[in-house]
Protein backbone atom coordinates (compact mmCIF):
# COMPACT_ATOMS: atom_id res chain seq x y z
CA UNK A 1 0.00 0.00 0.00
CA UNK A 2 1.70 3.21 -1.35
CA UNK A 3 0.32 6.52 -0.21
CA UNK A 4 1.40 8.88 -3.39
CA UNK A 5 2.12 12.69 -2.50
CA UNK A 6 3.07 15.57 -4.65
CA UNK A 7 7.22 15.17 -4.51
CA UNK A 8 7.19 11.51 -3.74
CA UNK A 9 5.97 8.37 -2.26
CA UNK A 10 4.90 6.78 1.36
CA UNK A 11 5.28 3.43 1.44
CA UNK A 12 2.62 1.94 4.11
CA UNK A 13 3.25 -1.56 4.15
CA UNK A 14 4.39 -1.48 7.10
CA UNK A 15 2.32 1.35 9.30
CA UNK A 16 3.96 4.52 10.68
CA UNK A 17 3.85 7.22 12.67
CA UNK A 18 2.77 10.66 12.15
CA UNK A 19 4.14 13.38 14.84
CA UNK A 20 1.68 16.13 16.55
CA UNK A 21 3.32 19.63 15.76
CA UNK A 22 0.95 21.55 18.05
CA UNK A 23 1.08 25.26 17.15
CA UNK A 24 -2.11 26.55 18.90
CA UNK A 25 -1.02 29.54 21.55
CA UNK A 26 -1.09 27.33 24.51
CA UNK A 27 1.78 24.76 23.04
CA UNK A 28 4.91 27.34 22.20
CA UNK A 29 3.87 30.48 23.48
CA UNK A 30 6.52 31.66 26.10
CA UNK A 31 7.56 34.04 24.02
CA UNK A 32 7.42 36.09 20.66
CA UNK A 33 7.17 34.84 17.27
CA UNK A 34 10.98 34.07 17.16
CA UNK A 35 10.95 31.72 20.08
CA UNK A 36 7.90 30.19 19.01
CA UNK A 37 9.48 29.37 15.92
CA UNK A 38 12.80 28.17 17.49
CA UNK A 39 10.55 25.80 19.75
CA UNK A 40 8.40 24.27 17.22
CA UNK A 41 11.35 23.61 14.56
CA UNK A 42 13.40 21.60 17.02
CA UNK A 43 10.26 19.36 18.34
CA UNK A 44 9.73 18.79 14.80
CA UNK A 45 13.50 17.62 14.20
CA UNK A 46 13.25 15.47 17.45
CA UNK A 47 10.03 13.76 16.04
CA UNK A 48 12.08 13.36 13.16
CA UNK A 49 15.10 12.01 14.92
CA UNK A 50 12.59 9.82 16.81
CA UNK A 51 10.74 7.86 13.89
CA UNK A 52 7.99 10.10 12.88
CA UNK A 53 7.36 9.29 8.73
CA UNK A 54 5.32 12.35 8.98
CA UNK A 55 4.61 15.68 10.81
CA UNK A 56 1.41 17.46 11.52
CA UNK A 57 1.36 20.31 11.95
CA UNK A 58 -1.83 22.41 12.86
CA UNK A 59 -2.76 26.10 14.24
CA UNK A 60 -6.36 25.71 14.88
CA UNK A 61 -7.37 23.65 18.34
CA UNK A 62 -10.25 20.83 17.34
CA UNK A 63 -10.47 20.01 21.46
CA UNK A 64 -14.05 19.85 22.95
CA UNK A 65 -15.07 23.48 23.41
CA UNK A 66 -11.55 24.99 22.25
CA UNK A 67 -12.43 28.71 20.74
CA UNK A 68 -12.64 29.40 16.75
CA UNK A 69 -9.17 30.94 15.14
CA UNK A 70 -9.20 33.31 12.30
CA UNK A 71 -7.80 32.52 8.94
CA UNK A 72 -4.80 34.73 9.31
CA UNK A 73 -3.89 33.80 12.77
CA UNK A 74 -4.08 30.52 11.81
CA UNK A 75 -1.69 31.44 8.73
CA UNK A 76 0.52 33.23 11.12
CA UNK A 77 0.92 30.08 12.98
CA UNK A 78 1.65 27.34 10.65
CA UNK A 79 2.80 28.83 7.47
CA UNK A 80 6.35 30.45 8.33
CA UNK A 81 6.57 26.90 10.51
CA UNK A 82 6.18 24.72 7.04
CA UNK A 83 8.69 26.81 4.94
CA UNK A 84 11.14 26.47 7.33
CA UNK A 85 10.73 22.68 7.70
CA UNK A 86 10.35 22.44 4.52
CA UNK A 87 13.90 24.29 3.64
CA UNK A 88 15.56 22.31 6.24
CA UNK A 89 14.52 18.74 7.00
CA UNK A 90 13.69 16.44 4.27
CA UNK A 91 10.05 14.84 5.86
CA UNK A 92 6.35 14.50 4.59
CA UNK A 93 4.39 17.91 6.25
CA UNK A 94 0.65 17.31 6.88
CA UNK A 95 -1.45 20.26 7.32
CA UNK A 96 -4.27 19.76 10.33
CA UNK A 97 -6.96 22.38 9.28
CA UNK A 98 -10.81 22.84 8.03
CA UNK A 99 -10.38 25.95 6.07
CA UNK A 100 -9.55 25.62 2.47
CA UNK A 101 -7.18 29.15 2.56
CA UNK A 102 -4.87 27.41 5.18
CA UNK A 103 -4.29 23.78 3.00
CA UNK A 104 -3.81 26.35 -0.19
CA UNK A 105 -1.14 27.93 1.40
CA UNK A 106 0.23 25.28 3.68
CA UNK A 107 0.61 23.52 -0.24
CA UNK A 108 2.15 25.95 -1.54
CA UNK A 109 4.63 26.35 1.50
CA UNK A 110 5.35 22.23 0.89
CA UNK A 111 2.86 20.46 2.99
CA UNK A 112 1.96 17.43 0.75
CA UNK A 113 -1.01 15.67 2.99
CA UNK A 114 -4.23 17.38 3.63
CA UNK A 115 -5.51 16.38 7.21
CA UNK A 116 -9.07 17.56 7.62
CA UNK A 117 -11.22 16.51 10.26
CA UNK A 118 -14.25 18.01 8.67
CA UNK A 119 -13.32 15.45 5.96
CA UNK A 120 -13.23 18.04 2.97
CA UNK A 121 -16.52 19.47 3.62
CA UNK A 122 -15.59 23.11 3.22
CA UNK A 123 -16.54 25.37 0.36
CA UNK A 124 -13.71 24.69 -2.07
CA UNK A 125 -11.59 22.44 -0.20
CA UNK A 126 -11.78 19.41 -2.68
CA UNK A 127 -10.86 21.98 -5.57
CA UNK A 128 -7.53 23.11 -3.25
CA UNK A 129 -6.38 19.32 -2.68
CA UNK A 130 -6.86 18.53 -6.01
CA UNK A 131 -4.92 21.52 -7.34
CA UNK A 132 -2.00 20.82 -5.54
CA UNK A 133 -2.03 16.92 -5.77
CA UNK A 134 -2.22 16.49 -1.88
CA UNK A 135 -2.65 13.66 -0.71
CA UNK A 136 -5.80 13.69 1.90
CA UNK A 137 -7.16 12.20 5.24
CA UNK A 138 -10.44 11.84 5.49
CA UNK A 139 -12.43 11.86 9.10
CA UNK A 140 -15.48 11.01 10.47
CA UNK A 141 -16.81 13.36 12.88
CA UNK A 142 -20.58 13.76 13.99
CA UNK A 143 -21.81 17.78 15.20
CA UNK A 144 -18.69 20.55 15.26
CA UNK A 145 -16.08 20.60 17.69
CA UNK A 146 -17.38 22.92 19.86
CA UNK A 147 -20.29 20.78 20.65
CA UNK A 148 -19.75 17.24 19.38
CA UNK A 149 -19.06 15.84 22.77
CA UNK A 150 -22.39 17.06 24.44
CA UNK A 151 -24.79 13.82 23.79
CA UNK A 152 -23.04 12.04 20.54
CA UNK A 153 -25.78 9.59 19.22
CA UNK A 154 -25.75 6.49 16.71
CA UNK A 155 -27.34 3.55 15.90
CA UNK A 156 -24.67 1.61 14.74
CA UNK A 157 -21.57 3.42 15.14
CA UNK A 158 -19.34 1.53 12.31
CA UNK A 159 -22.14 1.20 10.03
CA UNK A 160 -22.71 5.38 10.21
CA UNK A 161 -18.54 6.02 10.13
CA UNK A 162 -18.04 3.53 7.49
CA UNK A 163 -20.99 4.91 5.46
CA UNK A 164 -19.61 8.55 5.74
CA UNK A 165 -16.05 7.84 4.84
CA UNK A 166 -17.48 5.63 1.53
CA UNK A 167 -19.35 9.02 0.96
CA UNK A 168 -16.18 11.50 1.73
CA UNK A 169 -14.03 9.45 -0.35
CA UNK A 170 -16.44 8.81 -3.00
CA UNK A 171 -16.74 12.89 -3.05
CA UNK A 172 -12.92 12.86 -2.95
CA UNK A 173 -12.74 11.08 -6.33
CA UNK A 174 -15.52 12.74 -8.30
CA UNK A 175 -12.99 15.95 -7.39
CA UNK A 176 -10.31 14.14 -9.54
CA UNK A 177 -8.42 12.99 -6.46
CA UNK A 178 -7.22 9.54 -7.43
CA UNK A 179 -7.70 6.58 -4.65
CA UNK A 180 -3.96 6.15 -3.88
CA UNK A 181 -4.25 9.56 -2.37
CA UNK A 182 -6.67 9.22 -0.19
CA UNK A 183 -6.18 7.86 3.53
CA UNK A 184 -9.47 7.05 5.78
CA UNK A 185 -9.79 8.46 9.62
CA UNK A 186 -12.76 7.32 12.07
CA UNK A 187 -12.22 10.29 13.84
CA UNK A 188 -12.25 8.53 17.89
CA UNK A 189 -12.98 11.65 20.38
CA UNK A 190 -14.88 13.36 17.62
CA UNK A 191 -18.57 12.82 18.25
CA UNK A 192 -18.26 9.69 20.19
CA UNK A 193 -18.99 8.51 23.71
CA UNK A 194 -16.53 5.85 25.29
CA UNK A 195 -18.31 3.19 24.14
CA UNK A 196 -18.65 4.31 21.15
CA UNK A 197 -14.99 4.93 20.87
CA UNK A 198 -14.29 1.42 22.23
CA UNK A 199 -16.58 -0.21 20.10
CA UNK A 200 -14.93 1.11 16.84
CA UNK A 201 -11.91 0.53 17.97
CA UNK A 202 -12.55 -3.02 18.20
CA UNK A 203 -13.78 -2.98 14.57
CA UNK A 204 -11.01 -0.77 13.34
CA UNK A 205 -10.02 -4.16 11.10
CA UNK A 206 -13.30 -3.90 9.39
CA UNK A 207 -12.21 -0.70 7.74
CA UNK A 208 -9.59 -2.57 5.57
CA UNK A 209 -11.79 -3.81 2.84
CA UNK A 210 -12.44 -0.12 1.88
CA UNK A 211 -8.52 -0.59 0.37
CA UNK A 212 -7.57 2.48 1.41
CA UNK A 213 -4.89 3.41 4.24
CA UNK A 214 -6.54 3.61 8.26
CA UNK A 215 -5.07 6.63 9.96
CA UNK A 216 -5.76 6.06 13.75
CA UNK A 217 -5.02 9.20 16.21
CA UNK A 218 -6.04 8.57 19.78
CA UNK A 219 -3.02 10.15 21.65
CA UNK A 220 -3.58 11.33 25.12
CA UNK A 221 -7.28 11.40 24.03
CA UNK A 222 -10.39 11.15 26.41
CA UNK A 223 -10.68 7.90 25.97
CA UNK A 224 -7.58 6.36 27.51
CA UNK A 225 -8.39 8.59 30.93
CA UNK A 226 -11.68 7.62 30.77
CA UNK A 227 -11.07 3.78 30.73
CA UNK A 228 -7.53 4.68 33.26
CA UNK A 229 -9.20 7.46 35.19
CA UNK A 230 -6.25 9.14 34.42
CA UNK A 231 -5.35 13.03 33.57
CA UNK A 232 -3.61 13.94 30.31
CA UNK A 233 -0.23 13.51 31.26
CA UNK A 234 -0.15 9.98 32.42
CA UNK A 235 -1.92 8.30 29.39
CA UNK A 236 1.22 7.37 27.45
CA UNK A 237 0.85 3.85 28.51
CA UNK A 238 -2.47 3.44 27.52
CA UNK A 239 -1.47 5.03 24.55
CA UNK A 240 0.82 2.70 23.57
CA UNK A 241 -1.66 0.15 23.77
CA UNK A 242 -3.80 1.36 22.10
CA UNK A 243 -1.34 2.08 19.03
CA UNK A 244 -0.46 -1.55 18.85
CA UNK A 245 -4.07 -2.81 18.92
CA UNK A 246 -4.73 -0.50 16.01
CA UNK A 247 -1.41 -1.45 13.93
CA UNK A 248 -2.50 -5.05 14.70
CA UNK A 249 -6.00 -4.33 13.15
CA UNK A 250 -3.93 -2.93 10.39
CA UNK A 251 -3.82 1.02 10.61
CA UNK A 252 -1.23 2.49 8.80
CA UNK A 253 -1.05 5.85 10.06
CA UNK A 254 -0.81 6.18 13.70
CA UNK A 255 -0.94 10.25 14.97
CA UNK A 256 0.79 10.66 18.13
CA UNK A 257 2.62 13.43 20.55
CA UNK A 258 4.67 10.72 21.59
CA UNK A 259 7.20 9.56 18.71
CA UNK A 260 9.80 7.08 19.84
CA UNK A 261 8.01 4.80 22.13
CA UNK A 262 5.16 4.46 19.66
CA UNK A 263 7.57 3.46 16.64
CA UNK A 264 8.87 0.55 19.05
CA UNK A 265 4.83 -0.39 20.07
CA UNK A 266 3.65 -0.17 16.71
CA UNK A 267 6.83 -1.73 15.02
CA UNK A 268 6.46 -4.79 17.38
CA UNK A 269 2.90 -4.97 16.46
CA UNK A 270 3.28 -4.78 12.52
CA UNK A 271 6.33 -7.98 12.79
CA UNK A 272 3.41 -10.29 14.89
CA UNK A 273 0.77 -9.03 12.44
CA UNK A 274 2.91 -10.07 9.30
CA UNK A 275 4.42 -13.80 10.56
CA UNK A 276 3.98 -16.83 9.03
CA UNK A 277 4.93 -20.35 9.95
C1 LIG B 1 -7.44 12.43 14.71
O1 LIG B 1 -7.86 11.57 15.50
N1 LIG B 1 -7.18 14.43 16.29
S1 LIG B 1 -6.72 16.97 17.19
C2 LIG B 1 -8.05 15.92 22.86
C3 LIG B 1 -7.10 15.44 23.74
C4 LIG B 1 -5.86 15.01 23.26
C5 LIG B 1 -5.61 15.06 21.90
C6 LIG B 1 -6.43 15.70 25.99
N2 LIG B 1 -6.49 15.86 14.74
C7 LIG B 1 -7.13 13.77 15.10
O2 LIG B 1 -5.27 15.17 19.12
N3 LIG B 1 -6.53 14.33 12.84
C8 LIG B 1 -6.80 15.68 16.03
O3 LIG B 1 -7.42 15.39 25.06
C9 LIG B 1 -6.69 14.66 14.14
N4 LIG B 1 -7.27 12.14 13.39
C10 LIG B 1 -6.82 13.06 12.49
N5 LIG B 1 -6.69 12.68 11.21
C11 LIG B 1 -7.34 16.26 18.71
C12 LIG B 1 -6.29 15.63 19.57
C13 LIG B 1 -6.57 15.56 21.03
C14 LIG B 1 -7.78 16.00 21.53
Amino acid sequence: MILQLPTRQLDLRTPVVMGVLNLTPDSFSDGGRHNEMTAALARARTMLEEGAAIIDIGGESTRPGAAAVSVQEELDRVIPVIEHLRKTQDCVISIDTMKPEVMAAACVAGAELINDVNALQADGALAVARAHGAAVCVMHMQGVPQTMQAAPQYRDVVREVRDFLVARVAACIAAGIDGDRIVIDPGFGFGKSLAHNLFLFKQIHTFEDLGLPILIGVSRKSMLGQVLNLPVERRLNAGLAAAALAASQGARIIRTHDVLATVEAVKFAAAVRQATA
